[in-house]
C-alpha cells in the first residue's frame, strides 16, 4: 500500500481501518459467492487496491473515508438512534434514523397527508384535525417548531411525541405506538404561540408559551393601546398518559406581560417543579415603520436586559387548583396581579435578545443566550432560590420581582457570534449554536460536571464551523438528566451550495457532527437535505426505547379510541343496508380484493362507509381511494375505520387499493356505481 491509505491511516484512524478491513473481506466473500467483479481478486491486498481505486476516483480524502465508515449503514441494519425533526412549515414531524441519516417516515400532524389516509375521509384523522380548527375556520396547515418526547423521571420513555404550531397556537399529540396523531388542542388565549412544546420531567404537563404579545382571546385592541391591552401568556396543558391525551378541562394559562415570551424549558431533579421561559421585546415595541416609527427589529433591540421568566410551577396549579382564575374562552388563567401575589413569578434579568434557555441535564443551571451578545450567560438555581428567599426586589412596570443579575448569575461565557441554543452530553460538554459564525461551539459546564472533562469548567474549548445559518441544535438524548452524547445535528437553514440546485427555493440541511470522542475536533460526518419545511427543533432517543406496533392488536383496532370499533367488520359479516336515503357499507379489506367489489347507490343518498383490514401480517396495509369525492385512506393491517360523503355526483366511480399489496394488487379494486337521480 504505497497510497495514502498506507500513509495517512494511523493509529487514530485504527477503528476506521478496522471497519474498512471488515468492508474489504465482505466485498471478498461476495465476489467468492460469485459476485459481479471484473476482475480476479485472489487476495486482501488487491482488494484493498480496489478500495483505494474507488476513493482515487471519487476524490474521497481519509476524513471522507473516516466519515463513511461512521455513517454507512449497511441494508438490513437498523440506526441506533431515532430523530424526531420538526417539520416547520410542512406542519409535520420527520422521523430520522442515526447515524445513517435516512429519512424513515413523515408524521403527519397539523396537515393533511395523502399516504398515510390523514384527512382525506377517515373519520378518526378529520376528528383529530378538526380539533385544531378555530371558530369554525378549517386550518390545514401548522408551522411545527419543537416536538418534545414524552419523558420519566426526566428520561425519554419513547411513548409519545408532542409539538406545536407556531402559526395557530395548537399543540399536538402523537402516539409512538403507531406513530400517529391523536389530538390536536387549540390554545384558547392566543392564535400563535412558539414556546412550545416542553414537557415536565414525568410528562405530567406540556409547556405551551406564547410569543407575539396580543390581546387574552385574540379580541380586537387598538395597538395604541399594547401595554393596557395586549397580554403574554405561557399555558399548561395536563397530559394523561393512560389515556394518552391532553386534559383540556385540567389545563390552564398564566397572564403575563405583553413581553415576548419564547422558548421554555422545565426544571428537573434540583429544580423540578420550576419553568424557565426567556422572552424578548421587554421594550413592548408596537412597529409602524410605514408611520415613521422603528421597525420591530430595532424597537425591540434597545435594552440591554429582557427577562427570564421564572415560574414555580408547584405553586401554580395549587392556585389553578383553587379556583382563584379567571377565565378566558372558558379556559382558567392565573391573573397576572394573582401569579404576583401567590409568588409563583420572577423575572431574571438576560442579555439581548434571547432566544431559548436550556436547564443542564442536573437541573442545577439555566442556560440563555443573547443573539445580540456574543456570550452564554449560565444561572443558578440554587442562587435564584436564594434570591427569592433574600427578597428585597426591585419591580418590573407590571409589577413583577425581578431577581438582581449579579445575584443569581454564575458565569457568562464569550462563545462567539449570535448565540441561540444549547444541548449537553455525557462528558460534561454543552453546545451552542452560533448563528452568525456559523459553528457549533463546544464548552465545559462546572458543578457537578466538572470531573467529567478535563479542561477548567466554564470555557470554550473547540468550535465546529457548519454549512450557514445553523439554528438549534439536537444531542442524542440531548434533553434528558442523561444525555448520551456520540451524536449531535445541527440544524441549518437553506443549503446554499450543498446539494445540486434545484431551482430558486433552497432545501434545509441537517448536518451530523461527530462529538463521540472527547477531546476531538467533533468533526462534521454527513449532510442530510431535508426537502420541506424549515425544521426548527429535533429531538433523539435510542432507538431500543422504542417499540411500536407492527400490526394492530386486535382485528377491528380504532386507532383514535384505542379499542375495537363498533363497526368492525369480520370476513362473512359484509354487507350494505339502506335506510330511507342512507345507505350504510361493512366492507372488509384483504390481499388482493374489497368485498364487497359493486355498491350500487342512488345520487342524494348519504353514505356511511366502514372498512376493516382483517390481515394479520406485518406488510399489509391497503390503501382505499374513491375519485371525485376525496376520499382516500390508509388502513393498516388489523385497523377499522369509517368514512362518510353525500352522494352528490352520479356515475360510475373505481375504487382501488393504493398500495401495491401483492402481485394481484391492480386488481383489488370495485366499482361504485351511482344511479342518477331521476
Ligand atoms: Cu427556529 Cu426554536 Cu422556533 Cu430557534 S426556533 S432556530
Ligand atoms: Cu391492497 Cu393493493
Amino acid at each position: 500500500m504505497n497510497s495514502w491509505l498506507a500513509k495517512n491511516l494511523n493509529i487514530k484512524t485504527f477503528v476506521g481501518l478496522f471497519a474498512l478491513i471488515m468492508l474489504i473481506s465482505l466485498a471478498v466473500s461476495c465476489r467468492e459467492d460469485g459476485g459481479d467483479t471484473g476482475t480476479e481478486a485472489s487476495g486482501s491486498a488487491e482488494v484493498s487496491g480496489n478500495a483505494q481505486a474507488i476513493a482515487d476516483a471519487r476524490g474521497l480524502t481519509p476524513a471522507d473515508i473516516e466519515a463513511a465508515l461512521k455513517t454507512y449503514t449497511p441494508s438490513g441494519t437498523h440506526d441506533d438512534y431515532i430523530m424526531f425533526a420538526s417539520g416547520g412549515h410542512s406542519g409535520q414531524i420527520y422521523v430520522i434514523g442515526m447515524p445513517s441519516m435516512r429519512i424513515i417516515k413523515t408524521i403527519a400532524v397539523f396537515t393533511p397527508e395523502p399516504w398515510q389516509g390523514y384527512g382525506y375521509g377517515a373519520e378518526g384523522t378529520m376528528e383529530v384535525l378538526a380539533g385544531g380548527n378555530i371558530d369554525g375556520s378549517n386550518i390545514t396547515w401548522g408551522d411545527t417548531h419543537h416536538p418534545a418526547l414524552s419523558e420519566t423521571g426526566g428520561d425519554y420513555d419513547g411513548e409519545f411525541v408532542f409539538i406545536n404550531d407556531k402559526a395557530n397556537g395548537r399543540v399536538a399529540v402523537i402516539d409512538l405506538k403507531d406513530f400517529e396523531t391523536k389530538q390536536i388542542v387549540k390554545n384558547p388565549l392566543a392564535l400563535g404561540d412558539h414556546g412550545g412544546t416542553f414537557v415536565t420531567p414525568d410528562t405530567e404537563w406540556l409547556i405551551e408559551g406564547g410569543q407575539y404579545g396580543s390581546p387574552l382571546g385574540w379580541e380586537y385592541a387598538s395597538i395604541a393601546d399594547y401595554q393596557e391591552d395586549y397580554r403574554g401568556m405561557v399555558t399548561f396543558w395536563k397530559f394523561d398518559r393512560a389515556s394518552g391525551r391532553i386534559l383540556e378541562d385540567q389545563s390552564f394559562a398564566i397572564e403575563l406581560p405583553p413581553y415576548w415570551q419564547d422558548l421554555c424549558d422545565a426544571g428537573k431533579l434540583v429544580s423540578d417543579g420550576w419553568v424557565f421561559c426567556n422572552s424578548f421585546n421587554t421594550e413592548m415595541a408596537t412597529g409602524g415603520v410605514e408611520d415613521g416609527e422603528p421597525p420591530f427589529e430595532a424597537g425591540a433591540s434597545q435594552n440591554d436586559m429582557d427577562y427570564m421568566h421564572v415560574f414555580n410551577l408547584d405553586k401554580a396549579v395549587e392556585v389553578a387548583q383553587s379556583g382563584n382564575t379567571i377565565e378566558v374562552r372558558g379556559f382558567p388563567v392565573i391573573p397576572l396581579d394573582t401569579a404576583v401575589a401567590e409568588e409563583l413569578l420572577y423575572f431574571v434579568p438576560e442579555p439581548k435578545s434571547p432566544h431559548g434557555v436550556d436547564v443542564t441535564p442536573d437541573g442545577a443551571y439555566m442556560v440563555v443566550s443573547g443573539k445580540l451578545d456574543p456570550h452564554v450567560s449560565v444561572y443558578s438555581f440554587e442562587k435564584m432560590q436564594d434570591a427569592i428567599a433574600a427578597g428585597g426586589f426591585e419591580f418590573d412596570t407590571y409589577g413583577v420581582p425581578i431577581l438582581a443579575f449579579d445575584d443569581v448569575v454564575e458565569v457568562q461565557i464569550e462563545v462567539g457570534l449570535g448565540p441561540l441554543h444549547t444541548q449537553f452530553d455525557d462528558k460534561g460538554y454543552a453546545y451552542t449554536s452560533l448563528f452568525l459564525e456559523p459553528s457549533v461551539a463546544r464548552w465545559t459546564l462546572g458543578g457537578s460536571f466538572s470531573d467529567l472533562h478535563e479542561e477548567e469548567d466554564w470555557t470554550l474549548v473547540h468550535k465546529t464551523p457548519v454549512q450557514y445559518n445553523v439554528g438549534h441544535i439536537a444531542a442524542a438524548e440531548g434533553d434528558t438528566v442523561s444525555p448520551d452524547g456520540q451524536y449531535l445535528v445541527s440544524m441549518n437553514k437553506w443549503a446554499i451550495d450543498r446539494f445540486n440546485n434545484v431551482g430558486p427555493l433552497l432545501p434545509q440541511n441537517f448536518q451530523l457532527l461527530d462529538i463521540g470522542a472527547p477531546g476531538t475536533t467533533m468533526p462534521v460526518i454527513y449532510d442530510l437535505p431535508i426537502p420541506d419545511g424549515e425544521p426548527h427543533y429535533a429531538q433523539i432517543i435510542r432507538a431500543d426505547k422504542l417499540s411500536p406496533w407492527e400490526v394492530y392488536p386486535e382485528i377491528g383496532w380504532n386507532p383514535h379510541t384505542g379499542e375495537i370499533d363498533e363497526n368492525v367488520v369480520q370476513l362473512g359479516e359484509e354487507r350494505i343496508e339502506r335506510n330511507g336515503n342512507q345507505v350504510e357499507i361493512w366492507m372488509t379489506a384483504v390481499r388482493s380484493h374489497f368485498t364487497p367489489e359493486h355498491v350500487e347507490i342512488k345520487q342524494g343518498d348519504h353514505v356511511i362507509w366502514h372498512i376493516t383490514n382483517v390481515e394479520r401480517a406485518y406488510d399489509a396495509t391497503h390503501g382505499f381511494s374513491i375519485p371525485y369525492y376525496n376520499i382516500n385512506l390508509s388502513i393498516e393491517p388489523g385497523e377499522a375505520t369509517t368514512f362518510e360523503f353525500d352522494a352528490t355526483e352520479d356515475g360510475v366511480f373505481a375504487y382501488y387499493c393504493t398500495e401495491f399489496c401483492s402481485a394481484l394488487h391492480l386488481e383489488m379494486t370495485g366499482y361504485m356505481m351511482i344511479e342518477p337521480n331521476e
